[in-house]
Order: C-alpha cells, then sequence, then structure tokens
C-alpha cells in the first residue's frame, strides 16, 4: 500500500485466528443471499480472484480457508443500490443517482503480528491502514479469548499506535479516534459461545426467522460482550469495553454477534434444533468440515451499518 493510493473505508482487523477471512469469505455469500442489490467486487484482478477463491472454498469445498501465512491486502469495492434523485427545481421528476461505493481494504495480518514487540512492515501497513480508514471492524474471538487470552494485549497495542499518530496533533481536539467501529463477536455457531449465552439469558427465538434459530437481540450485544470479556482467562479483557469506549466516540461502536457458517438444520426437520446444531465438525480425513449449507448471520450487518455511517464520504470520493 502506498500513500497514492486512495483512503479505504473501512479496515479490519482482529487476533490472529478470530474468524477474519472466514467472515470475508462469507460477506459475499450473505449478501447473495439477502438480495439487498449490494455487490461485493474486488478493485483489483488479484483482489476479485481471491473473492472467488475464498468463496469456494466455504460454498464447494466446505473447508475454511487456510490460516494466513503472511500479511494478504485485499481491495474490494462494496457497491450498493443507486438511490432515485430529484431535482427541487423538478421534484416530480426523478432521476437514477450514483451508487455508493465503500472501499473495504481488507489487511489480513499473520497470525500474532500486533503480540510481536519490534516494529516491521507489516505492522506499519496495518496501523496505516487503520489510521487512513473511517470505518473499522474489529473481530472477537470468545473462544479464543476463554483459551489464550490475548484480545487485550492485541487491542491495546494496535489502539496505542492508531492514536499516536492521530491524536497527536490538533485534528481531533476532543482527544477521541474518529472512526465508526464494528465490534464484532465472531463463531456464535460454536456451542461454547451459543451455550454462554444461553446460560446466561441472552438468546431469544426469532419469530421472524423460520429456522427459529435463536438470536441475541441488537440492543444486548454489548452486554454479552462485556461478559465474554470478564469471563475471558486474561483478567486484562475485562478492560476491553473500557478501552474501545475510551479509543473511540461511544455512539460510534456498534456491537455485532456474528458467524460466518451459521447453524446446522436438519432439513427433515426445518427448524432450529438444540441438540443438533453443530454445522462445523471434524472431516475424516484431517481438520474441520462444514456439515450443511452456510448460513451467515450478522456478517453483512456490520458491513452496510459502517457503509451507511460513512456513506457522505464514499458519496464523495466514489
Ligand atoms: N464454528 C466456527 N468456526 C469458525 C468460524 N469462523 C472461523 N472459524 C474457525 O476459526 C478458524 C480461523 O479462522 P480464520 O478466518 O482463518 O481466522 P483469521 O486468522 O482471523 O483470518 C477457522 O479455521 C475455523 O476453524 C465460524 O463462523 N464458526
Ligand atoms: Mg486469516
Amino acid at each position: 500500500m502506498t500513500e497514492t493510493e486512495p483512503a479505504p473505508d473501512i479496515a479490519m482487523w482482529g487476533a490472529s485466528g478470530s474468524g477474519k477471512t472466514a467472515f470475508l469469505a462469507a460477506l459475499s455469500i450473505a449478501l447473495n443471499k439477502a438480495e439487498t442489490n449490494w455487490k461485493l467486487v474486488g478493485e483489483n484482478q488479484a483482489s476479485g480472484v481471491e473473492l472467488i477463491k475464498l468463496r469456494n472454498r466455504l460454498l464447494d469445498d466446505r473447508r475454511f480457508p487456510d490460516s494466513t501465512e503472511s500479511l494478504t491486502y485485499y481491495n474490494w469495492l462494496l457497491i450498493g443500490p443507486a438511490e432515485d434523485q430529484r431535482q427541487w427545481w423538478r421534484p416530480w421528476r426523478t432521476q437514477p443517482g450514483k451508487a455508493p461505493r465503500i472501499r473495504l481494504d481488507f489487511l489480513d495480518p499473520r497470525g500474532g503480528l500486533f503480540a510481536e514487540p519490534q516494529a516491521s512492515v507489516d505492522k506499519e501497513a496495518l496501523v496505516s491502514s487503520l489510521v487512513r480508514s473511517r470505518g473499522l471492524i474489529y473481530m472477537f474471538d470468545p473462544d479464543r479469548e476463554s483459551r489464550v487470552g490475548d484480545a487485550f494485549k492485541h487491542l491495546d497495542s494496535a489502539l496505542n499506535e492508531v492514536a499516536a499518530q492521530m491524536l497527536a496533533g490538533n485534528a481531533y481536539a476532543d482527544g477521541k479516534l474518529p472512526h465508526h467501529i464494528a465490534v464484532c463477536i465472531t463463531k456464535y455457531d460454536d456451542p461454547r459461545v451459543l451455550t454462554l449465552a444461553d446460560r446466561w439469558g441472552f438468546t431469544e427465538p426469532d419469530l421472524s426467522d423460520e429456522l427459529r434459530i435463536p438470536r441475541v437481540a441488537e440492543d444486548r450485544a454489548r452486554e454479552f460482550f462485556h461478559r465474554l470479556c470478564r469471563h475471558g482467562r486474561n483478567h486484562n479483557a475485562e478492560m476491553i469495553l473500557d478501552l474501545i469506549e475510551t479509543y473511540f466516540h461511544k455512539d460510534r461502536v456498534k456491537f455485532f454477534v456474528t458467524s460466518s457458517v451459521g447453524m446446522y438444520i436438519d432439513e427433515r426437520y426445518g427448524q432450529f434444533d438444540p441438540d443438533d446444531f453443530l454445522n462445523v465438525i471434524d472431516d475424516p480425513n484431517g481438520g474441520l468440515m462444514i456439515r450443511g449449507p452456510v448460513r451467515p448471520i450478522n456478517v453483512m450487518e456490520p458491513v452496510i451499518w459502517l457503509g451507511g455511517m460513512l456513506r457522505p464520504r464514499s458519496m464523495r470520493s466514489g
């Protein structure tokens, strides 16, 4: 990435193994399924090819993308439906407006990048992408947090570097970073996550969903996130929410409970079965495989939310 390239609108980060690549693979599947008229395309040929590869991996091979060995860049464009525009001097006539375009700059860093104390080219590229964007997707993997417990360290060092670059001058007099941030709890389909949501009373049946997949209400996602952090292995994790709300404007933070692959539904039964919902199972040939159709949960929602928040800027630059 060079300084002459246009600034991204949205950048993504999270610890290694938190589900970033799988989320990206699921994004275009989710957009297709929802018939939202939003589409995702590669901004250059390599990114376009990669997009199709990632999607086919989930859909056809029924496997997760390989873990990222080196820093991978994806430059994608999310193109929305054009809204008709009226002219004030001829309000009875509409003409097609410009379609919103949101630049997604996804840097998928190799594992443990931020845990490394020394500066590196990769770290610099990631920080630069965070600094130059105005929307962030932050991936938090509750399962990893309960085992490894490094989310705080990861987030703290990334935010410190971003803040050092952005807040040192006078551009942001209120002392907060200007971004909107979608905090995504990943792997909701994983029984270790779903069971906690259930046990703590966060799930409720979604009557508008014919599959009756239990969901966490939007306005309770923040509280669920907080509980998960407190449940983590590392006591510092308790401070993650404080850290986020110290660095960002509280009204620019939104929490999402997400799953890239969703729950398994037995077609004969036709509804969520609490005794049989695992969509990720052991592959007899080794590794993991995806058992049934991919049904992303809250994968496009954070991206479209961010897109809506950033829209005036995207329209200007697009
Ligand atoms: N159950 C479940 N597992 C997931 C999901 N997304 C990712 N995983 C698991 O987490 C692993 C790491 O995901 P990946 O997307 O490569 O993480 P990244 O390092 O952040 O890019 C995958 O290989 C899967 O085993 C999900 O939505 N549900
Ligand atoms: Mg990855």
